[in-house]
């Protein structure tokens, strides 16, 4: 580190780091090919950008294996409770404005334990970067059913399959009008460290969604639209300004009408690209209820 600054990266002059500034020395300890690796190496790889020395950076994390991640990171970090860091993030940010906060979060932490929290801290547009490592699977229990699991998914805690249908993180994070909203994906190194970096630069909260693999309890829980066969007719990068194009040949495209999106289809008309899908009918739940139990004949 060549010179010193004071500030949370709002101001001031950058300083000369580099990604070692910010990798500690403890022992990473996810599984061999998780991909929260690729997500700390973004992470420690685009910080010097930033100019923010790291002791003016804080990691809050609650539990999970994504909790882990303030242990990696050679700044100041906080290893919290199930789903509270924002809580603990927000009277931090509330009463330093000196310092860079961030979290990182799981989908169990964020979505299951901590809702309320992340939804409030988002609303409140409190100065922190929110990093939500989606695998839709609570990894460090050893596989059980999240709230981003899909629907029918069997796990541990859901032999028959899921009777619910998944949250989608940016949905929330928009209906709580939070004022910096993206999402990447955790081998996507430019685009994912390009975001972040973005993310770091934002005034209020921000929240960036990463798509992750849990390659021991989930593993391709993301192939769908990430693996290399698929990914370019499924994945659309948003770019400010520019129009909302993708597939191989750079021939599908999505516009608005009115509120809707809509994809131009071949024959130059207009279909709905994206409906909010049925919901599948709850027979699983219904038939908790309605199933025998102490002191009531089945229906
Ligand atoms: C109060 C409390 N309830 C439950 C647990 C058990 N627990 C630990 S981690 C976890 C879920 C983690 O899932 P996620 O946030 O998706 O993180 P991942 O391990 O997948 O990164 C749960 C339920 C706990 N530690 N504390
Ligand atoms: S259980 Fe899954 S999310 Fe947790 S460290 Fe292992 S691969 Fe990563
Ligand atoms: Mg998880």
């Amino acid at each position: 580190m060549s010179a010193l600054v004071t500030g949370n990266g709002n101001g001031g002059t950058p300083v000369e780091l580099t990604k070692a500034d910010f990798q500690s020395d403890q022992e990473t300890r996810w599984c061999p090919g998780c991909g929260d690796y690729a997500v700390l190496a973004a992470v420690q790889g685009f910080m010097p950008e930033l100019g923010i020395p790291p002791e003016k950076i804080v990691f809050v994390t609650g539990i999970g294996c994504a909790g882990r991640f303030s242990y990696y990171m050679d700044t100041y970090g906080m290893h919290g409770i199930h789903g509270r860091a924002p809580a603990l993030a927000t009277g931090l940010a509330a009463s330093r404005d000196d310092l860079s906060v961030w979290i990182v979060t799981g989908d169990g932490d964020a979505l299951s334990i901590g809702t309320n929290h992340l939804i409030h801290a988002l609303r409140r547009n409190v100065p922190v970067k929110i990093l939500l490592f989606n695998n839709r699977i609570y990894g460090l229990t050893k596989g059980q059913a999240s709230p981003t699991s899909e629907f029918g998914k069997k796990t541990k805690s859901t032999p028959a399959g899921t009777v619910d249908t998944p949250i989608m993180p940016l949905t929330i994070a928009l209906a709580a009008e939070a004022s910096f909203v993206a999402r990447s994906v955790d081998t996507h190194t430019e685009h994912l460290q390009g975001t972040l970096e973005r993310s770091g630069r934002h005034k209020g909260s921000s929240f960036v969604e990463v798509l992750q693999n849990c390659n021991i309890f989930n593993d391709g829980a993301w192939r769908d639209f990430t693996d290399r066969e698929v990914r370019e007719g499924r994945m659309l990068v948003l770019e400010h300004g520019k129009p909302m194009i993708f597939g191989k040949d750079r021939d599908k495209g999505i516009r608005l009408s009115g509120l809707r999106i809509r994809q131009p289809d071949g024959d130059g008309g207009l279909r709905q690209l994206w409906r909010r899908p049925r919901r599948p009918r709850h027979t699983a739940t219904r038939d908790l209820l309605s199933g025998p139990a102490p002191g009531r004949t089945s229906r």
